[in-house]
C-alpha cells in the first residue's frame, strides 16, 4: 500500500526553465475546468488548502507542482513523488488567445518533463464523453504517454448504478488498457485504487 506521508507546494510555473530541479517520478492532473483535479490532490495528500479549489472554474492558470513524501508497506525508507495541478481546459469563458497559451504550456510540459511517469485524466461521473477529454486521451496516446481515467463526484449518482456508469465512460473515451476509477471526494471514496494505480508505476 501506499501513503503520501508529507505534502509541500512546490512552486507554479508556466516555462520548462521554472520548473522544479528535481528528478522525481512525476504524475500529472488533466481535466476539464471545475471537474475536481485540485480537490482530488487535497484528498489524497489530506492537505485540504493544499490546491486552491473553487466553484468557479479557471481557478487553476499555471502549472502547480506539489512534493510528496511516501511511504509504502515493503519498504520502511521513505520515497519522493510529484504532482503536478494542470490547469484545466474547456473553459467556456476562456478567450482563443488563453486558450492557445493553454495548449502551448501544456504541450511543452508533455514533451519536456522526462520524468514524468503518467497523466491521471479527470471526468465528470455524470456526463458523457466529452469531446475536449477524447482529445486529450487521443494526444495522451499518440504521444506515448502513459495514463489513467478518474470518474470524479461518484457520490452524484446512485452507489449501485458507479461501476455501470465508469464501464460504459471507459468504452465512450476510447479506452483500452488503461483503467478507470471512480473517486467522490465528498464522500472520500474510490482512492486506494488510484493509490495502487500511482504505486504501480514507482518502480
Ligand atoms: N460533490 C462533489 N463535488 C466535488 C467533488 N470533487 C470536486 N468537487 C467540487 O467541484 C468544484 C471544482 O473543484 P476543483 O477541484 O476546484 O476543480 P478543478 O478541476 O481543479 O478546476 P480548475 O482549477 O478550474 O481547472 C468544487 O466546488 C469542488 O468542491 C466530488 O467528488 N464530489
Ligand atoms: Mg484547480
Amino acid at each position: 500500500m501506499l501513503r503520501f506521508v508529507q505534502a509541500f507546494f512546490v512552486k507554479s510555473a508556466v516555462e520548462p526553465a521554472d520548473y522544479p530541479a528535481s528528478a522525481y517520478p512525476e504524475f500529472a492532473f488533466a481535466g476539464r475546468s471545475n471537474v475536481g483535479k485540485s480537490t482530488l490532490i487535497n484528498l489524497l495528500t489530506s492537505r485540504h488548502g493544499l490546491a486552491k479549489t473553487s466553484g468557479h472554474p479557471g481557478k487553476t492558470r499555471l502549472l502547480n507542482f506539489f512534493l510528496i513524501r511516501y511511504k509504502t508497506d515493503d519498504s520502511e525508507a521513505p520515497g519522493f513523488l510529484q504532482l503536478t495541478d494542470l490547469p484545466g481546459y474547456g473553459f467556456a469563458e476562456v478567450s482563443q488567445n488563453e486558450q492557445e497559451k493553454w495548449r502551448k504550456m501544456v504541450n511543452k510540459y508533455f514533451e519536456q518533463r522526462t520524468q514524468l511517469r503518467s497523466i491521471i485524466v479527470l471526468v465528470d461521473i455524470r456526463h458523457s464523453a466529452d469531446r475536449k477529454d477524447i482529445q486529450m486521451l487521443e494526444m495522451l496516446r499518440l504521444r506515448n504517454v502513459d495514463h489513467c481515467v478518474v470518474a470524479t463526484k461518484s457520490d452524484k449518482i446512485p452507489k449501485t448504478k458507479i461501476a455501470k456508469t465508469i464501464q460504459n465512460l471507459g468504452k465512450e473515451l476510447g479506452l483500452k488498457h488503461e483503467p478507470i476509477f471512480a473517486v467522490s471526494a465528498l464522500n472520500n471514496t474510490g482512492f486506494e485504487a488510484l493509490l495502487d494505480w500511482i504505486h504501480s508505476k514507482l518502480n
